[in-house]
């Protein structure tokens, strides 16, 4: 349990948002997300307390001993800005960027989660997560995961030329993201997995709110008469984030 929000002052907010899948290649549609991205992080830095990542703020990223990723520079840099100015940034490790090491630790000072967490903002007990592989179902995927993060197979990778690295990485990222984010999976109402991890994690201890991404689908669902699901969207359709102040989570979209 994470305490430092918890005496948040009454005009700062813990901002969350995920899946800006910002992919490194250049192109019209990923200048314009990343823009996006750049402009919210500008518009939320005076009242932000904290801003919270959610995971899949790249479609895929490996970290090498002295080498990272090309692309996102104006992102990384508004986050370098803000983080100099005070601000703790928070990254949850998606499944499209599950190999985020400690390059944004040593650089900005950033603090890295690989799971969800329990938050207290104000009053208000919060659990944020990513949300890939919770819930019932989905074993193909719970399978390539164990793979992808198998000590074993990352030291393998690490070891292939980045070149050939990237491109494959970015290769498995854009097979999945064209089949998931343009049309991702239809709404599945109570059977949604992360709904039914949630309502089960909520029977051993009370959240008032959980935040996941990983969907592609800004819903909100309750989970009993206090305790309710909210899933965060992306910026490919959705483009909503989600603002915390000391009392109220509310779902916001970029235009508000
Ligand atoms: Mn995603």
């Amino acid at each position: 349990m994470i305490e430092q929000f918890s005496k948040i002052p009454k005009d700062k907010k813990v901002f969350i948002a995920s899946d800006f899948h910002l992919t490194g290649v250049p192109s019209d549609m990923e200048s314009e997300r990343e823009s996006l991205a750049v402009r919210w992080l500008e518009m939320i830095k005076e009242d932000a307390a904290a801003i919270i990542l959610a995971g899949d703020v790249f479609d895929f990223w490996f970290e090498y001993q002295t080498v990272v990723p090309k692309g996102a520079i104006r992102l990384i840099g508004k986050l370098a800005e803000i983080a100099d100015y005070g601000i703790p940034i928070i990254f949850f490790k998606g499944n499209h960027d599950l190999w985020l090491k400690e390059y944004f630790e040593k650089e900005i000072g950033a603090i890295i989660y690989g799971s969800p967490q329990s938050f207290q903002v104000g009053n208000q007990k919060i659990m944020i997560g990513h949300g890939d592989g919770l819930g019932p179902g989905d074993r193909k995927f719970k399978m390539i995961k164990k793979v992808f993060t198998f000590g074993l197979n990352k030291w393998l990778f690490r070891w292939m030329h980045p070149d050939i690295g990237m491109k494959l990485g970015r290769y498995w990222s854009k097979k999945s993201w064209t089949k998931n984010m343009s049309r991702p999976d239809p709404y599945l109402g109570e059977r949604e997995p992360l709904y039914l991890w949630c309502k089960e994690k909520e029977s051993t201890e009370h959240h008032d709110y959980y935040i996941f991404g990983h969907r592609h689908l800004q819903y909100e669902m309750p989970i009993n008469e206090t305790a309710k699901y909210i899933n965060l969207g992306d910026w490919l359709n959705d483009r909503t984030y989600v603002a915390i102040d000391s009392t109220e989570v509310k779902v916001l979209k970029i235009e508000d």
